[in-house]
């Protein structure tokens, strides 16, 4: 059963953001090793991952504020079955990596289930009760159950925050939108391996009153929660 909590208004972009803790849900797109630390997938396609470690203090601070209140949890990791039966050709054979998707490297294989490498980082650690999802495509609602899983616990609003803000977080909320949900992205805890990549998924985001949706800095939450 779905408890009620009272409604909070929050300080967003394009305009105020309207929601109850007890039916939203905090998403957290795979902060993964493979991601954001050296050695990894993102690293092994030319990227600088210096980038994406450098919100891992502010979504920190966020998530324990998120679970004080008392809100629900889901982290994402991008990551592929052992065989690889969930990787098409077209997302394993994409550009030149120096390490493609299974391939072993220095955290285990890229971007597989159960490897170091695939495992979110120490300091966003899931804990027990927290949803954690292994998706095989770029948003968390594709063949995953997720919807199920949030319709079924009464969730109407989604906050996002996690990596990278153009690719997995921006095509998730997008996905979001398309099945009803009301979703903020909260906007010093997304990075980009692109700054422009970053500030322009923003604009989009809020760009035609909301079109994909709302964003607002960490601090705005925190101050209403
Ligand atoms: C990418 C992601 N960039 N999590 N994945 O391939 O955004």
């Amino acid at each position: 059963m779905t408890t009620t909590s009272p409604a909070l208004r929050m300080d967003a972009a394009p305009f105020v953001y309207d929601f109850e803790v007890s039916k939203t849900a905090l998403v957290i797109i795979d902060m993964q090793r493979d991601f954001i630390e050296p050695g990894g997938f993102g690293e092994s396609l030319g990227n600088d991952v210096a980038l994406l470690e450098a919100i891992v203090p502010a979504t920190r601070t966020m998530l324990a504020a998120w679970r004080r209140a008392g809100g629900l949890v889901v982290h994402t990791r991008e990551a592929h079955r052992p065989d690889l039966s969930d990787c098409p050709p077209a997302k394993l054979n994409r550009g030149n990596p120096r390490l493609r998707i299974g391939d072993r490297g220095p955290m285990g294989r890229i971007l597989v289930a159960g490897e170091p490498g695939s495992q979110i980082v120490e300091a966003l650690a899931p804990v027990d009760g927290e949803i954690v999802i292994d998706k095989p495509g770029k948003g968390a609602f594709y063949a995953t159950g997720l919807d199920e899983l949030l319709k079924a616990r009464g969730i109407a609003h989604l906050l996002f925050a996690g990596v990278t803000t153009e690719v997995c977080v921006q095509t998730t909320m997008r996905e979001a939108n398309d099945r009803g949900y009301d979703g903020l992205l909260l906007e010093d805890c997304t990075e980009s391996y692109f700054p422009a990549f970053k500030a322009a998924t923003l604009a989009m985001i809020r760009a035609q009153g909301g079109i994909v949706g709302w964003t607002a800095p960490s601090s705005a939450l925190l101050a209403v929660l």
